[in-house]
């Protein structure tokens, strides 16, 4: 009896324990998962005061700002030409199906009303709450609004700058707090997940700041971030609200999404994507139009609409989606080769969108010539780089059984055959588009 008693209590023990631990999703935030995935692509904005010296928004920390200096962007931030509609109607009209909007990046600089630092918006000469304006405006025009949010503060004195990896010259003398900075990110976070309506994810960054360097084998941060709070926390307000955290590693408990900066999933051309891919959660990855997040007055390396295509088909293939950046000037306008480029791409996604929204990726191993995307009976092989005289392509491990096969675009024959070692796709006959040829597959 004494023995059972034990087993009984060991047993509560487990069972408890292993529940502290885990994090069981609830339906509707499973639920939202699943529109994430199937929205592909979205309109991340880095904005605020850090883009008036048309530096970027790392600025503060590379040129050695002090707080004192930097606090001095406040007074200039009154950006006279700034329409959130027209913003959103911008986002809507290139295909995204949502916006990341950055409330609060590095800098410390809080772009809404908020009641725990003074260093905000309501302070510039434009005092109007920006999160408020674009919030309104999404809910308005039915987009969903994912906010970011950084971990890492260069301004604050509580925050653990002592061993933070950044923000070392900005003239903190003070002893930072962890507890102390911890209770202000809650309550911040509070605001944001209480004042602004439904609020689609919050996609946090900067957890990196305190982990040892991209490649060493202990990466354990130099504090203990006590993230399972902010995460408790943020579901308790919102359980739909889809949780990310941009801190390159395995996704941790508590996160409903795994992303991706600068990579492809599987990909690591940035040096900071060493985590693999999810085969659960939804996937994102993020990608600037030139080689800068916000405003760079001088990067005009643009990337181009076909470029830019491609990110999207190829992320789609990889099963993730695509947050692609802009950042819009000091004075509120989005510089005109950025509208041009979403404004080509909401064409593109007009006419061939059908093979992305919805669709599922990892049908195959992405090829040389492309990647395959799926939805219902039928799949989409994306031809982005075959030549004039390529005559087939050859995809390995395709298990379904091809029925028949047609251009996307006309829907005109193609020929296929399908062997044990693979399936070839004869494109003799067939109009190729310099962009993307799609191919679609009616399986059985
Ligand atoms: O918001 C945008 C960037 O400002 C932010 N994330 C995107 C979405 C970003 N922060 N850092 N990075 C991008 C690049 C990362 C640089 C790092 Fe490092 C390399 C972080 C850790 C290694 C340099 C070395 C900075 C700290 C140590």
């Amino acid at each position: 009896m004494k023995r059972l008693f034990f087993l009984f209590v060991s047993v509560l023990f487990f069972v408890t324990n292993v529940k502290a631990q885990t994090y069981t999703p609830t339906l509707e935030n499973l639920k939202a998962r699943e529109v994430f995935s199937n929205d592909r692509f979205g309109l991340f904005i880095h904005w605020g005061p850090f883009s008036i010296p048309g530096d970027g928004e790392w600025v503060m920390n590379n040129r050695n700002i002090t707080v004192k200096n930097y606090r001095r962007l406040m007074d200039f931030f009154n950006p006279i030409d700034f329409d959130a509609a027209a913003w959103v109607s911008m986002a809507k009209n290139a295909g995204m199906k949502y916006i990341t909007l950055i409330t609060r990046h590095h800098d410390g600089f809080s772009m809404w009303n908020t009641k725990y630092s003074d260093f905000n918006i309501m302070n510039t000469p434009f005092k109007k709450d920006v999160v408020k304006l674009i919030a309104d405006e999404c809910h308005k025009q039915g987009i969903q609004l994912f906010l970011y949010y950084s971990l890492l503060d260069w301004t604050r004195e509580d925050y653990p700058h002592e061993t933070g990896r950044t923000g070392q010259h900005t003239g903190r003398k003070g002893k930072g707090d962890y507890a102390s900075y911890l209770q202000f990110m809650k309550n911040q976070l509070t605001e944001l997940l209480t004042n602004y309506g439904t609020i689609a994810g919050i996609w946090f960054d900067g957890y990196w700041d305190q982990t040892a360097p991209e490649g060493t084998v202990d990466r354990s941060p130099r504090i203990n971030w006590r993230l399972d709070e902010i995460y408790g926390l943020i579901h308790k307000l919102q359980p739909r609200c889809l949780i990310g955290n941009n801190h390159h590693l395995t996704p941790f408990p508590g996160e409903d999404f795994q992303m991706f900066e600068k990579d492809l999933p599987g990909q690591n051309r940035s040096g900071l994507s060493f985590q693999q891919p999810s085969q659960q959660l939804p996937l994102e990855t993020c990608e600037t139009m030139n080689n800068s997040w916000g405003f760079n007055i001088t990067d005009t390396s643009y990337k181009s609409v076909k470029e830019l295509i491609h990110y999207l088909v190829n992320a789609a293939g990889r099963n993730a989606n695509f947050l692609l950046n802009v950042g819009p000037m000091p004075n509120g306008k989005i510089q005109p080769e950025f509208v041009y480029t979403l404004q080509e791409i909401g064409q593109w996604l007009k006419e061939n969108g059908k093979t992305i929204y919805g669709t599922k990726g990892n049908i195959v191993e992405p090829q040389k010539w492309g990647v395959i995307t799926a939805e219902n009976k039928k799949l989409y092989v994306h031809l982005l780089n075959v030549t004039e005289n390529e005559t087939y392509i050859f995809t390995p491990d395709l298990k379904e059984k091809i029925i028949s096969a047609s251009t996307f675009a006309g829907g005109s024959k193609v020929k296929f055959k399908q062997m044990h070692e693979g399936t070839f796709i004869y494109l003799d006959g067939i109009k190729t588009n310099d962009t993307d040829t799609i191919v679609q597959l009616n399986i059985q």
